[in-house]
């Protein structure tokens, strides 16, 4: 096998958070007097609280209406209704395969990271019981550039110390599987084959991702 490091996204690969944080995202709104129709979500997907927030206030037309400091503020009664929603999680949150991707890639030595935008993926996996599955966790905060730019999945390669070559990232975000392709990987997309027509190669969920392939287009 010439793959030696799996790096995952979390949201919308090992679990479905992405409903909880575009619900927030709503609630946030409503509270700022307008509606968020459901297109907007897609350009939320794997971008940054702040730069998410940003997405929100435009739609309302208010980026200009609230200082450095009050738009801390919004992000974080967001964040605070979002760690509401995901208290409840447990591993029944997982979505199908994910378990057994990661068993794969243990039994493969293949080693394994996490590279989501979120500041919560350490409780998320907590929650999830799969905290002993990684190598390594890549703080977003220590991150200068969120995705699309590949600062994150090349800090997991460099803590892993595997060459980008031989790693494959695993995203749901059309800003992550760029992330993935400008970090020189291979980028896997989890979804939608036309959305993430970008990736090298998407799976509908992880229970059908299949690492002999992925290690076939890995020249
Ligand atoms: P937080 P991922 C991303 O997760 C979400 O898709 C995105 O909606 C969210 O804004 C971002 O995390 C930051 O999350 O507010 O918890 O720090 O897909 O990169 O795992
Ligand atoms: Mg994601």
């Amino acid at each position: 096998m010439k793959i030696r490091a799996m790096i995952f996204d979390m949201d919308g690969v090992l679990t479905s958070s992405s409903d909880e944080h575009f619900a927030a995202w709503r609630i946030l709104a409503s509270d700022l007097g307008f509606d968020l129709p459901d297109e907007l979500e897609v350009l939320t997907k794997g971008v940054s609280r702040m730069d998410s927030l940003e997405i929100i206030l435009k739609h309302g037309q208010m980026q200009d209406e609230f200082t450095y400091e009050q738009k801390n503020e919004l992000a974080s009664s967001k964040n605070e209704i979002y760690m509401d929603m995901i208290s409840k999680f447990t591993a029944s949150d997982l979505l199908p395969g994910a378990v057994q991707l990661l068993e794969v890639c243990k039994a493969g030595n293949i080693k394994v990271a996490l590279a989501s935008a979120s500041k919560n993926g350490p409780i998320l996996m907590e929650r999830l019981g799969i905290t002993h599955y990684f190598d390594y966790v890549v703080n977003p905060a220590e991150i200068a550039h969120g995705k699309p730019a590949p600062d994150i999945f090349l800090k997991a390669a460099g803590e892993l110390g595997v060459n980008p070559r031989f790693c494959a990232g695993i995203e749901d975000a059309v800003a992550g599987i760029r992330s993935i392709k400008a970090a020189g990987m291979i980028a896997v997309g989890i979804g939608d084959t036309d959305e993430l027509s970008e990736a090298d190669i998407v799976y509908p969920d992880c229970s059908v991702v299949d690492l002999l392939e992925i290690n076939r287009i890995m020249l």
